[in-house]
């Protein structure tokens, strides 16, 4: 088959990223012997006319569609991607010369919305969750007229008026399938200008995640029990990166780095085995973690971490079905500073249970850790099939299912006006608090500049240098 693989991610915030998932699944079905063409919508105009252009003069035989996200997951400055996506997929329509030829839809944003983005975008079938073996299986039964009953994740229309059938997702069906049946073929987009434009490369050494955090939507997206890389094969695929791209600041996908704790071992240990001079960033959790591991991801070119705290205090973690306890939180920061490791905190205010005076607890707590950067969201996002939508939908914020195609965020009753002026009140004069829901962190010039003079970590490091600091709030 002649497939048009489109990546519709135009986001740049904190950075333009890399289209790994695209590459993941474009490369399935190169290997599976269709031949495929991509186009990346991040360096596209808007609309994308020539895009278009190109579907009316050569159309495909079928067109799939990568969606990265639903929204900016902020509160009360929330970008709302999907009205572009809509306008997209009815222009990519409108541009094919046949209604025969298949929108193929997937991605994280479609896989948390797969039913009802199916109906909305228009689609003829999606993939809900990982597509390297389901994505070539639809291909291979829509060129053959093969069945596509089977197929781990497929959703396809059942007829007008009637809900969108969905087959349960790969790691449903393949709980202990390795993750080393396919690597992405990062030809496919074009990395070097990701990296220039944005720092870093992208790279995951599993999928899935245990922690029962109750507004996350990583065991919908990855499954919930880990399914690990084979060690080497990981390493082989970031060496290859590192010689045949030249590339060495990556930032490794991970829902959580750190866990489990062999397996991230490992990795690092491979990482200095190969002698392999790169720097990476990556999410850790302190759930578990030890000042040894910590010291080896140093040792192997971790230059900083995202420290998933959401907060600190007890009630408000319990509230959050948070797996950790603040004491867990003071030593991993303690341990970053004798290790000088850079942290960034990431917070979210006013789940269950929260009030102003947890927020306030939590707020003195993360700063006595003298972070060096914090990134507080007010509002937690809610999304279906979570255990933060049980919450929302039985205090009626979501009565139907539907509801959901807008961004639906959960305040705890009481404290949607005192909240976004609580924490703006305490991150002003800090400098290296953001808060990207209520006080725009940087202007899209100043961090194309700072990309331009080819800085490569993650931007967030720069918050806590004073020359920064300063313009945070004055930038708006
Ligand atoms: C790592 C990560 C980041 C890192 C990325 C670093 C980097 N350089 O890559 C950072 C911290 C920068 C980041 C930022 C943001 N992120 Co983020 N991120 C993730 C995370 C944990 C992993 C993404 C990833 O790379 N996965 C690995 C790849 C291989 O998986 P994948 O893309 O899902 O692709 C697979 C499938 O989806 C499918 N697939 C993909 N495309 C296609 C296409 C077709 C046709 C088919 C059939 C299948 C298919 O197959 C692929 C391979 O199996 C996800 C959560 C998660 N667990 O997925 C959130 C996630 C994608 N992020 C999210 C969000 C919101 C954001 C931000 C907007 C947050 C913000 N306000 O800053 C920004 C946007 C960044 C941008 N420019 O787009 C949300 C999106 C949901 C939403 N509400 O929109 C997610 C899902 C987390 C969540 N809240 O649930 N993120």
């Amino acid at each position: 088959m002649d497939l048009l693989m489109i990546s519709a991610n135009r986001e740049t915030f904190p950075d333009p990223v890399y289209p790994l998932g695209a590459a993941y699944v474009a490369n399935a079905a190169q290997k599976a012997g269709h031949r495929v063409r991509t186009r990346d919508l991040m360096w596209e105009e808007d609309p994308p006319l020539p895009l278009l252009e190109e579907i009316r003069r050569r159309p495909p035989d079928a067109i799939a569609l990568s969606f990265r996200n639903l929204d900016n997951a902020a509160w009360p400055l929330t970008r709302n991607y999907l009205p572009s996506y809509r306008l997209l997929v009815r222009s990519i329509r409108k541009a094919l010369p046949s209604r025969e030829i298949p929108v193929i839809l997937g991605g994280s944003a479609y896989s948390l919305l797969p039913d009802l983005l199916l109906e909305e975008l228009d689609g003829d079938y999606g993939i809900a969750g990982e597509g390297e073996t389901s994505f070539p299986l639809l291909l291979n039964a829509l060129e053959n007229g093969g069945s596509t009953d089977g197929i781990p994740g497929l959703v396809r229309k059942s007829g007008p008026g009637n809900p969108a059938l969905i087959n349960p997702p790969f790691f449903r069906s393949n709980p202990s399938a390795g993750m080393d049946r396919m690597p992405p073929d990062r030809s496919l987009f074009d990395l070097s200008r990701y990296t220039r434009s944005g720092g870093m490369a992208n790279i995951q050494t599993k999928r899935g995640c245990p922690f029962k955090c109750k507004y996350c939507t990583y065991p919908l997206l990855e499954g919930s029990t880990f399914r690990l890389r084979d060690v080497r094969e990981f390493l082989d695929e970031l060496e290859e990166v590192v010689r045949k791209d030249k590339i060495r600041s990556f930032f490794i996908v991970d829902s959580i780095f750190n866990a489990p704790p062999d397996h991230a071992h490992q990795i690092c240990e491979g990482i200095l085995r190969r002698k392999l001079k790169i720097r990476w960033s990556c999410y850790v959790t302190p759930a578990g973690l030890t000042r040894d591991l910590l010291e080896v991801m140093k040792r192997a070119g971790c230059d900083g971490i995202e420290l998933g705290t959401d907060s600190a205090e007890q009630g408000a973690m319990a509230g959050l079905g948070k797996s950790f306890s603040v004491s867990h939180l003071t030593d991993t920061a303690r341990w970053c500073h004798s290790l000088s490791l850079p942290v960034c905190h990431t917070l979210i205010f006013g789940g269950p249970g929260e009030t102003i005076r947890s927020v306030r607890e939590t707020l003195d707590t993360v700063d006595a850790t003298h972070p060096t950067a914090v990134v507080a969201m007010a509002g937690i996002r809610v999304y279906p099939d979570t255990p933060m939508a049980e919450i929302a939908e039985s205090r009626g914020l979501v009565k139907k299912r539907s509801d959901y195609l807008e961004p639906v965020f959960y305040i705890e009753p009481g404290l949607e006006e005192e909240l976004p002026e609580t924490l703006l009140s305490f991150a002003r004069p800090k400098g290296n608090w953001i808060l990207p829901g209520i006080s725009i962190p940087y202007k899209p010039m100043t961090q194309k500049l700072i990309r331009r003079a080819g800085y490569k970590k993650p931007l967030w490091h720069l918050l806590s240098l004073a020359p920064f600091k300063d313009r945070i709030y004055r930038d708006r």
